[in-house]
């Protein structure tokens, strides 16, 4: 039997339903770290966030102009590309779709792209940041979050491979036309969904 096949035995053992296990995966009780370059070195007083594009209201926040909007407590799964998911991930933030109606987009909007620290962008459809689950968060587990994981302030975007979700993030941008980020540019699935396995550009 395979890695993942016992893997996934174990999840029923555990009496936990393995259908929450997409394709492919396997998972893990740790939380492994994985991004491009440096971990940035930002702190909640240095951290700020750039509404722009087409909106008609482009500010800039700090956080603690986001973590006054309405907080919210998520407990999700989460999935990274690279095969690990982690069941259970529990978070506090802020809703990204309180962010959109701030922003307040034009009629034309149909793209958020994510622009993070050392050029790191993501894009996704307008409609995905709107969910219940889609989050600005600054703690998980109950502790601020880490520096490594993002810390003060990074995305949580849970229903999509996990390179979806920012870390370290700087600015929203709010556009007609889609923009391919930067693992998007470089071979990964323009949308990403675990369930479908939307791993690369043509899955
Ligand atoms: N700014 C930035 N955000 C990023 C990345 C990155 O390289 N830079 N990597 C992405 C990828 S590929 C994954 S899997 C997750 C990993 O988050 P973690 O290190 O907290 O597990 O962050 C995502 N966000
Ligand atoms: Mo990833």
């Amino acid at each position: 039997m395979s890695f993942f096949d016992r893997n996934r035995k174990q999840l029923e053992s555990l009496g936990i339903d393995p259908a929450r296990l997409p394709a492919g995966q396997y998972h893990t009780d740790r939380f492994p770290v994985l991004h491009v370059g440096d971990v940035a070195n930002l702190t909640p007083q240095t951290f700020s966030l750039r509404l722009f594009g087409e909106i008609d209201n482009p500010i800039t926040m700090s956080f603690d102009d986001i973590t006054a909007l309405p907080n919210v407590d998520v407990t999700t799964d989460i999935h990274c590309v690279t095969k690990w998911s982690k069941f259970d991930t529990q978070w506090r933030g802020v809703r990204l779709r309180d962010v959109v109606q701030l922003a307040q987009p034009h009629a034309s909007v149909q793209h958020i792209i994510q622009h993070a620290v050392y050029g790191y962008t993501t894009n996704l459809p307008l409609a995905d940041y709107l969910g219940n689950n889609a989050l600005l968060t600054w703690q998980f587990d109950g502790e601020p979050l880490e520096a490594i994981h993002g810390g003060p302030m990074r995305v949580l975007i849970p229903h999509l491979y996990f390179w979806k979700s920012a870390k370290w993030l700087e600015g929203l941008e709010f556009s007609a036309v889609d923009k391919p980020g930067f693992w998007e540019r470089n071979g990964y699935h323009n949308y990403g969904d675990p369930f479908k396995e939307q791993r690369y550009t043509n899955d």
